[in-house]
């Protein structure tokens, strides 16, 4: 059993922090590294100590390996953890951190290559007996006429190299077919240096459901049931939960007996995840994400188990551990950097003021303090909500009060937005699909008596740390609170 001392964290944000808290807690020593943009981030203060890595664009740091590499080697981490995104999944990455006689916490290389590849993939699913949507994989032109008309339209036109929606093209009909693989096979190509595409029957309403597995060095695999990640925009979940509301045993054991023989038939060790597509009583593989995913918080909450942990036990050689009797329910919401009232456009900011929510089941996962900077250069991710209760309509509930406690003033975010979904009578009811923000929440304003007391509070002491920034001479009589409101920009932007 490879004994671990010191793990090099590459990544940044909440998902930093997350594994810098459990890392510490297993005993390692860590090490954070750092883009330009980063210098004075959370992720940083937080390790035992820190590198800088590159300038604020990602490509020049976060994506760098060999930049990574070296930090790694210069502070004698014999681990590193990737995170979700920038290089996680990279079979290059992990190949360059055992070549460097550092442990990759993660599956194998050849295990990331194959999974990576989404028709490598999909043959594996279907040699290990996991059922697939009806498809076939060429592009070319007579075959897939004649897998069109047998199938039925509308197809989907998926490429190899991608994975989250990327290079993905609906064909309604037969006369759009050609130019349709034609285009797909060009985009893939500009895209990912690889034009290989395939074609799959297109799921008209499905949900997105996904088993969360560890496998470990020694051949034991477990899995940790399923979420319901199905609320998306523009393929970037916002809402997961876990149980899937209205799953029956049934498919849940079938869909826990698929991801288990397809981990298996690929040799897969680590945490890993299944992605299925369910309509009706049918469930369909997608694609694997070889990583630990953003929502592994609501499968934590339930098993009452730290999957960060449990990866580091598993990088050390040693087992993973039988999970216990899942429980309750839990939702996740992920509070973005972005205006719902204009289109979800992208926002930055310092962050003025911050109210984090509490009580019996809620959990914020984030490195948001006051005086933080989001900057344009990395996802707008500011934090995750978590709410566990007994029962789902628990779990909401505290969601819902813990969204209102929420406050970040300084950079406009969805929090708002977020709690009237939760809210909802649609969501309440479950009616999950991929479609669900498209069906009820394509646009959204917010209302007066959403401003509420939270909002106003927060406005106050931001607005006074505005004042004191702009005003920065000693001062000693105290203002109305509600002078500071004037100029705040909440009202402007809000209203
Ligand atoms: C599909 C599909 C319908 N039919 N495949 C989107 C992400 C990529 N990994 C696969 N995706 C889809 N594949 C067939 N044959 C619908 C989607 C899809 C989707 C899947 C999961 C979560 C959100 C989604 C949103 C739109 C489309």
């Amino acid at each position: 059993m490879a004994r671990l001392t010191k793990l090099l964290v590459a990544n940044r944000g909440e998902i930093a922090l997350r594994i810098i808290r459990s890392a510490r807690l297993f005993g390692l020593k860590t090490v954070a590294v750092y883009s330009a943009a980063d210098a004075k981030s959370a992720h940083v203060g937080a390790a035992d100590e820190a590198i800088a890595i590159g300038p604020a664009e990602a490509a020049k740091s976060y994506l760098d390996i060999a930049a990574i590499i070296a930090a790694a080697k210069q502070s004698g981490a014999d681990a590193i953890h990737p995170g979700y995104g920038f290089l996680s999944e990279r079979p290059e990455f992990a190949r360059a951190a055992a070549d460097a006689q550092i442990v990759f916490v993660g599956p194998r290389p050849e295990v990331m290559a194959a999974l990576g590849d989404k028709v490598a993939a999909r043959r594996i699913a279907v040699a290990a007996g996991v059922p697939v949507v009806p498809g076939i994989e060429t592009a070319e032109i007579s075959a897939a006429r004649a897998f069109a008309a047998l199938a039925g339209y509308p197809i989907l036109v998926k490429a190899a190299a991608g994975g989250g929606g990327r290079g993905m093209r609906i064909v309604a009909e037969a006369a759009q077919l050609e130019s349709a693989l034609e285009a797909a096979a060009r985009e893939a190509t500009a895209a990912f240096g690889d034009g290989r595409i395939f074609i799959e029957k297109y799921l008209a309403h499905p949900r997105h459901i996904e088993i969360q597995v560890l496998g470990d060095e020694h051949g034991a695999l477990v899995a940790l049931g399923e979420r319901d990640c199905s609320i998306q925009r523009r393929y970037q979940k916002i809402i997961e939960e876990s149980p899937a509301p209205g799953l029956s045993a049934e498919m849940r054991a079938k869909m826990i007996d698929a991801a288990l023989k397809l981990a298996r038939a690929a040799h897969y060790t680590n945490a890993g995840t299944t992605e299925f597509l369910v309509e009706g009583d049918n469930f369909y593989f997608l694609e694997v994400n070889a990583r630990l995913q953003v929502e592994h918080p609501v499968t934590e909450m339930r098993f009452g188990c730290d999957l960060v942990c449990e990866q580091l036990r598993i990088a050390s050689g040693g087992k993973v551990s039988e999970p216990a009797a899942p429980r309750g329910a839990a939702i996740e919401c992920r509070i973005n950097a972005e205006d719902p009232e204009h289109n979800f456009r992208p926002a930055t900011g310092t962050v003025l003021h911050l109210s984090v929510p509490g009580g019996p089941g809620v959990r914020f996962d984030s490195h948001m303090t006051r005086g933080a900077e989001v900057t344009p250069w990395y996802d707008g991710l500011l934090g995750k909500l978590i709410c566990y209760g007994p029962t789902r309509e628990e779990a909401r509930g505290r969601l819902v009060n813990a969204l209102g406690e929420f406050a970040l003033l300084g950079v406009t975010n969805n929090a708002a937005y977020l709690r009237d979904i939760v809210a909802s009578e649609q969501f309440r009811d479950a009616r999950l699909s991929t479609h669900f923000i498209d069906q009820f929440f394509p646009e959204w304003k917010i209302t007066n008596d959403e401003i509420d007391a939270a909002i106003v509070a927060a406005a106050i002491t931001a607005g006074d740390v505005q004042a004191e920034n702009a005003a920065p001479k000693a001062n000693t009589e105290r203002r109305s609170p509600w002078d500071s409101l004037n100029n705040f920009e909440l009202w402007g932007s809000r209203r």
